[in-house]
């Protein structure tokens, strides 16, 4: 690697707001030789993986007392010698101790240089680092317990897996495309076969992942259901923590179909509250009840919603019909109120029916753990969330499965071959190891200076 790669850079890691501590981070070639030269110890001289008190200072003087740590390559982050002052968290200071490091012959670092070098030096794949802006980004517990994992190589793991046993059956066929003439090497058919269609197998089973995968990127979307004045609006809300939609004792107040991205145990849901399903005369509320059962039709997850404190109607089986089948929570609502619901139609029907009131808020934290459990990925689940991944793993179980139907067909295994390189390199697209530049430059670039 050329010199330049290695070459010292710094940067502001950390927000610049005021915060108690920031920190300042340096890489590269002759980091601890710059970083010292702006650094003044207060006991014992610093050494490395370990942290040190001192002051920061530049040519004017002090800039802030600050600790200083220093890592060797390449037992760092990056693999590179490193170096982190961790000072107060000022905009001033943290700009003061980057431009002390810069005089004394740093680089200011480009967006997510500390991570890209941390891939070239092997010390992340790609999957990894894609993980660590995932983590920074995410904005629920699954998309970040995902992303953990993901960070953590689980992901890595389960591709290089697959990867190496297309390797080996690819070396089994050139052993037989090579000296098969010379009766030095036979490929078995069969166990060629096998070994392909376990790899397949692997695959479907890390493609099925991806249904939950897009739960933790995009949310599960989420309709309310329900008669008029059951509490769908109360309950939308109540979630939201403000009053996104109009809530009165007037059966038919929604019309409109109303949308609000809320958290709700640990996963993003994308809440819709529709109009109450009734048989109207009223040509707006008409529409918005065709609305509704549109919207229900297109959920992942229904929350169905019946009114505790009156008796079972029709309209409440209409409510019902629009379950079959499908992920569902129901809620009777109002159960501050005196009972009168026999909610006797929803057994068997319904696997999850929780007593409810938005008024007290009785009901959430079940309704929460519910919908934790349905989505919520335990901590160390591979799915596949990013959609770079999921489709390298799909192409990559097509062309597997051209190459098994080839060989199991008796087609020569060399002709198969190409197939079984396609799915190899789709394979290495998702950690790294076979990808354009271009698309490390993409990944890369999404990140933020720092990292
Ligand atoms: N006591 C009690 N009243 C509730 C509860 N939830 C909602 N309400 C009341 O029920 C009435 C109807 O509430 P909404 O949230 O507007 O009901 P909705 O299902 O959206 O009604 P439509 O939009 O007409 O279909 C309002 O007067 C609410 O204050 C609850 O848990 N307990
Ligand atoms: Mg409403």
């Amino acid at each position: 690697m050329s010199a330049s790669l290695h070459a010292p850079i710094a940067a502001i890691s950390t927000a610049l707001q005021d915060a108690a501590i920031g920190v300042v981070r340096l890489s590269g070639e002759g980091c601890h030789a710059i970083a010292l030269q702006c650094f003044r110890p207060a006991g014992r001289p610093p050494a490395s993986q370990r942290a040190c008190v001192g002051h920061a200072f530049d040519r004017s003087g002090d800039i802030d007392k600050v600790v200083l740590t220093l890592w060797k390559a390449p037992r760092s982050f990056t693999g590179e010698d490193m170096a982190e002052f961790s000072c107060h968290g000022g905009r001033v200071v943290l700009y003061d101790v980057l431009a002390a490091l810069i005089e004394a012959g740093a680089r200011q670092a480009g967006p997510g240089e500390f991570t890209r070098r941390a891939f070239l030096n092997g010390k992340l794949d790609l999957a990894e680092s894609e993980a660590i802006i995932d983590l920074i980004t995410a904005e629920s517990r699954a998309a970040a317990r995902a992303a953990l994992s993901q960070a953590s190589g689980a992901l890595s793991r389960q591709c290089a897996a697959l990867r190496e046993s297309l390797i080996e059956a690819d070396a089994d066929i050139m052993a037989y495309v090579d000296f098969s003439d010379e009766g030095i090497a036979e490929a078995d058919p069969a166990a060629l076969g096998d070994a392909l269609r376990a790899a397949e197998e692997g695959l479907d089973r890390l493609l099925d992942t991806c249904r939950r995968g897009r739960v933790v990127r995009d949310g599960v979307q989420t309709a309310i259901i329900g008669k008029p004045n059951v509490g769908k609006s109360s309950l939308l809300n109540l979630l939201a923590g403000a009053e996104r939609a109009i809530v009165t004792e007037i059966p038919g107040t929604t019309r409109d179909t109303v949308s609000e991205t809320v958290s709700v145990g640990g996963l993003a849901l994308r809440l819709l509250d529709t109009a109450g399903l009734r048989e109207t005369d009223d040509p707006v509320e008409r529409i918005g009840v065709q609305r509704s059962r549109e919207t229900a039709e297109q959920a992942q997850l229904l929350l169905a919603v019946f009114d505790s404190s009156q008796p079972w109607s029709a309209l409440d089986d209409d409510v019902l019909a629009l379950c079959r089948d499908r992920e569902v929570i129901a809620l009777l609502n109002k159960c501050d109120l005196p009972r009168r619901l026999d909610n006797s139609p929803l057994k068997d029907r319904v696997s999850c029916v929780i007593p409810f009131s938005t008024v007290t808020g009785e009901g959430l934290p079940e309704l929460e753990r519910r919908i934790g459990s349905l989505y919520l990925p335990a901590p160390d689940e591979v799915l596949l969330v990013s959609l770079r991944h999921s489709e390298a793993a799909a192409r990559a179980r097509e062309a597997l499965h051209r190459a098994r139907i080839a060989i199991e067909q008796g087609t020569p295994p060399d002709i198969a071959e190409v197939d079984l390189r396609t799915a190899i390199a789709a394979l290495g697209e998702i950690t790294g190891q076979s990808v354009t530049e271009d698309v490390i430059e993409n990944i890369f670039s999404r990140f933020c200076v720092g990292k």
